[in-house]
């Protein structure tokens, strides 16, 4: 009879490595703590893209003192949102800034920002205990009741607490959902595709466009908008980069938009944007390639947690990007798990982490599910037919998207106006 071998036992399993799994294994890094770290990928080519971290944000990275791994990133405080027209004229600009705000939305490269994040992740100069972080260890699924995580090398581990933070086609979220009215829930098509553009500034020749409209070495996101199609760039790597999401109707959308780095010619995406600014196919036509990106989203789950298993990032509410808040949000759920489950430990009993997921859930849930639904919102056309007119007003959400401080003071502020409606309709009776 073979002898069966005891399970590895952590404290906190992992699933993925992206954004939102290196984040929560920062942020859950404390005395005493196990922390793995399970990917499937061999995590050597992170896509090539810009992202952004709104100011809040932003603001929970630099309470992890993550400074000494992001500051050689050369990251780029984000000074304005400048909305153009087809012909290239301005339609509004919105400042950004740290007073408004709080702190600063940031640009980072995104491969920079996931190479600070494991770093900082694994680092032994952190509290706690430095992550472990296995690659080229897929995940197939979970048991969420007893916590153990089945590898698709046939082994598996168990965890006190598992996050799935595997992303949008998410293995523990199919696992989260079962028995629920979201069981099933899949990735779906959105109706829009991106083109990814990143170009050595560098490389760039002289543009034909006047300062006051587009100054490359600006740090400003600028969104050019024609009816159904948009171009949001920016600069990044403290100048060094520049790089283009450009929004066109899905060419194709019934096929499976399996990944979001199938090549594509330049020369299609210069098709695309015949009605845009000359200087910006200039842009586009002086990068090295293209990639396409269907984008996809997931409907609002009733549930991201189940047992000892929760689901944070894309694998939860996935969005579009239409709002550059996909990684914002990852590190807003981070900061929620640092936050609720700083008590438990490995003593505590699967009722006792249950109700912390819960309580993350509770905290977290109403304000992901409102901006995947605003995501949505901000990508219906965004100018009239003869583009004439702008229809997009970034200021509304923006508002909204950045006022937050963190876990507890959502829910004590949801608290608060809760009272505040009951003492209202108690003065009125
Ligand atoms: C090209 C691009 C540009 C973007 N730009 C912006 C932007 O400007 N601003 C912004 O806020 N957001 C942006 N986003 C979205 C943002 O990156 C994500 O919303 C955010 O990173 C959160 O992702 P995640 O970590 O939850 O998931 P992901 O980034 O998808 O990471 C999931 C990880 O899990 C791994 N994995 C998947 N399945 C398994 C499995 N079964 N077992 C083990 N591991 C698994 C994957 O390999 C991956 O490493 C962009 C996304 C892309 C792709
Ligand atoms: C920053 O924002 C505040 C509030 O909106 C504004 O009063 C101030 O002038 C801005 N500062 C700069 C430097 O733009
Ligand atoms: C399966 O993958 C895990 C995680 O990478 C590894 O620890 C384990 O040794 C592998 N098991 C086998 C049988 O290959
Ligand atoms: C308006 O913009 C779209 C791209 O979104 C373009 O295809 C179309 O030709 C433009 N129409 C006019 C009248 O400029
Ligand atoms: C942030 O939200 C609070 C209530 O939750 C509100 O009182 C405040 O005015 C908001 N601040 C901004 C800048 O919108
Ligand atoms: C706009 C906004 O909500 N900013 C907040 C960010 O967080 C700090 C506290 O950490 C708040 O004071 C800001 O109001």
């Amino acid at each position: 009879m073979a002898i069966r071998s005891e399970v590895e036992h952590w404290d906190i399993v992992i699933v993925g490595a992206g954004i939102a799994g290196l984040a929560s294994a920062i942020a859950l890094r404390q005395n005493g703590r196990s922390i793995l770290v399970l990917e499937k990928s061999s995590m050597n080519k992170e896509v090539g893209a810009l992202i952004s971290l709104q100011p809040n944000a932003s603001k929970i990275v630099d309470g992890w003192n993550m400074s000494p791994f992001l500051s050689e990133k050369k990251p780029m405080v984000d000074e304005a949102f400048r909305l153009l027209n087809v012909k290239g004229e301005l339609q509004v600009e919105m400042k950004l800034n740290t007073s408004q705000f709080g702190a600063d939305r940031m640009l980072y490269h995104r491969q920079d920002l996931h190479d600070a994040l494991r770093q900082a992740a694994t680092s032994k100069e952190m509290p706690g205990e430095p992550a472990v972080i296995r690659t080229s260890s897929g995940v197939t699924g979970c048991d969420c009741d007893s916590g153990i995580v089945y590898l698709s090398n046939g082994s598996s581990v168990r965890g006190s607490v598992i996050v799935g933070a595997d992303g949008i086609r998410s293995a523990i979220r199919d696992e989260v959902i079962k028995g629920s009215k979201s069981e099933g829930s899949k990735a779906i098509p959105t109706g829009l595709s991106a083109y990814r553009v990143l170009v050595e500034t560098d490389k760039l020749p002289k543009l034909d466009v006047s300062e006051d409209v587009f100054d490359l070495k600006r740090s400003a996101t600028t969104m050019i908008v024609g009816h159904d199609k948009r171009v949001i760039m920016g600069p990044g790597r403290g100048g060094e980069m520049f790089g283009l999401v450009c929004l066109v109707p899905d060419p194709n959308p019934e096929g499976e938009g399996t990944s979001w780095n199938n090549p594509a010619p330049l020369e299609e995406v210069l098709d695309a944007f015949q009605a845009f600014p000359q200087w910006v196919r200039d842009i586009i036509s002086h990068a090295p390639e293209a990639a396409l990106w269907q984008l996809r989203d997931i409907d609002p789950l009733t549930t991201w947690t189940k047992g000892r298993a929760i689901i944070i990032g894309d694998a939860a509410h996935a969005m579009l990007p239409t709002q550059g808040q996909g990684a914002s949000q990852s590190i807003e759920d981070a900061e929620a798990l640092q936050a609720f489950l700083s008590t438990i430990d490995s003593k505590s009993s699967a009722d006792d982490i249950h109700e912390q997921l819960l309580a993350i859930v509770n905290a977290r849930y109403e304000r992901a599910s409102l901006i995947q639904a605003y995501s949505r919102l901000q990508a219906k056309p965004a100018a009239s037919q003869d583009n004439k007119t702008v229809q997009l007003n970034p200021q509304e959400f923006m508002q909204y998207n950045c006022n937050y401080s963190g876990a507890k003071d959502w829910v004590k502020r949801q608290r608060d106006a809760e009272e505040l409606a009951y003492k209202q309709t108690a003065a009125r009776a």
